[in-house]
């Protein structure tokens, strides 16, 4: 379903190369654009892949409340629908469902949820979120779990994975796609112990990837590192680790360090929509007047589109006229940031010079923005 071997180490940090079952190949530690609605936002599927990305994240809470897995599947499945013919990983909805909708209560069965868009009430079973997964044909489905809130009391986290194993146990018996790998997710909340227990329990059930859950929602940094610290040596070594909904660029840095192969978060794309740009040296905010009359890239030396053509004065002049092309040029460039950044993460892991590489990446995010 999945194949994944780890080609270089340097540390705990691993250089990876996930090929999917349709063929494409992912080189790891990845980054996966977000692209909720059967898009990433405000760019094309030619634009993605000129810039380098090799799988995205899809959702199916999302793509099940509008247009309809089942609209979908007739299609021919997300990847022609969408026309992106490259990797494709769907989140299973179990952090949608908790984050989106405007009333949800959990049950044993499942998720009982009202819809964000229209009011209207659905009920959302492990095997429903595997059953949308199957129909939109994604090349990773991930387990129906919930998000355990941050602050949240040990008993509630315990009872929450717990569940979550249940869950986790349903999906892996719920009938997937000829060609998809489906993902466990580890919970447990900010306690190490439970997050082992958990971890094991999805290990005996057995799946083709591991991935963190509940991390970056709301706790401080110092603390999702240790969750992350203790648990990321007890992952599967030859088996893919994702965490979900992380991060800022140290984020990633920092999950590639502590052995992270997959990542995906909103960041780069909504701060794009917001005006707020990466750079090495730091983010910028391009409404800023001191940009107004400033003829130079978003950052020198960067080659993405965005920089080779426009001005930083033309970005702000475009972001304060709420014109279209803002969206896409800003989210081209902050696409290109964290896709090169990942590549130069690879290349660091690859040549073994990671530690190093990591302390100049601090010293010029932290040289002031530019
Ligand atoms: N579960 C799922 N998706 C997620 C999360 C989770 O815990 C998170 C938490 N950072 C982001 N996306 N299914
Ligand atoms: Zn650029």
């Amino acid at each position: 379903m999945l194949e994944f071997r780890v080609v270089a180490r340097d540390g705990r940090a691993r250089r990876g190369r996930l090929v999917t079952a349709r063929g494409v190949t992912v080189e790891t530690p990845v980054f996966m654009p977000v692209g909720t609605q059967a898009t990433v936002k405000s760019l094309s599927p030619d634009e993605l892949e000129s810039l380098g990305a090799s799988i995205i994240l899809g959702n199916t809470y999302h793509l099940y409340l509008r247009p309809g897995a089942e609209r979908v599947a007739r299609l021919g499945g997300l990847h022609r629908f969408m026309a992106w013919h490259r990797a494709i990983l769907t989140d299973s909805g179990g952090f949608q469902v908790f984050s989106l909708a405007r009333t949800r209560a959990v049950e044993e069965e499942g998720v009982r949820f009202q819809s964000h868009i229209d009011g209207s009430s659905h009920f959302i079973r492990p095997e429903t979120a595997m059953e949308i997964q199957r129909l939109l044909g994604s090349d990773i489905a991930m387990c129906f779990d919930e998000c355990t809130p941050y602050p949240v009391t040990r008993d509630y986290a315990e009872e929450s994975m717990r569940r979550t194993v249940r869950w986790a146990e349903r999906c892996r018996r719920s009938r997937t796609g000829d060609h998809q790998a489906v993902f466990g997710i580890v919970q447990g909340s900010v306690f190490a112990d439970l997050r082992k227990a958990c971890l094991e329990a999805l290990q005996e059930i057995g799946f083709e990837g591991y991935a963190v859950g509940s991390l970056s929602v709301g706790e401080p940094k110092e603390t999702m590192l240790s969750v992350l610290e203790e648990l990321a040596p007890c992952l599967p070594e030859e088996r893919p680790r994702y965490l979900m909904g992380v991060g800022t660029p140290e984020d990633l840095v920092e999950g590639v360090r502590l052995g992270i192969d997959m990542f995906d978060c909103v960041m780069p794309t909504r701060n794009a929509r917001n005006g707020a740009l990466f750079t090495s040296s730091g983010n910028l905010q391009i409404k800023n007047s001191r940009f107004a009359d400033d003829s130079e890239p978003i950052e020198r030396g960067c080659t993405c589109y965005t920089c080779r053509r426009f001005s930083r004065a033309y970005l702000r002049h475009l972001f304060l006229a709420r014109e279209l092309l803002a969206y896409r040029l800003n989210t081209l460039h902050n696409l290109h940031y964290y896709l090169k950044l990942m590549a130069d993460i690879r290349n660091a892991v690859e040549a073994g010079s990671f530690e190093s590489w990591r302390k100049d990446f601090y010293e010029r995010r932290s040289g002031g923005s530019s």
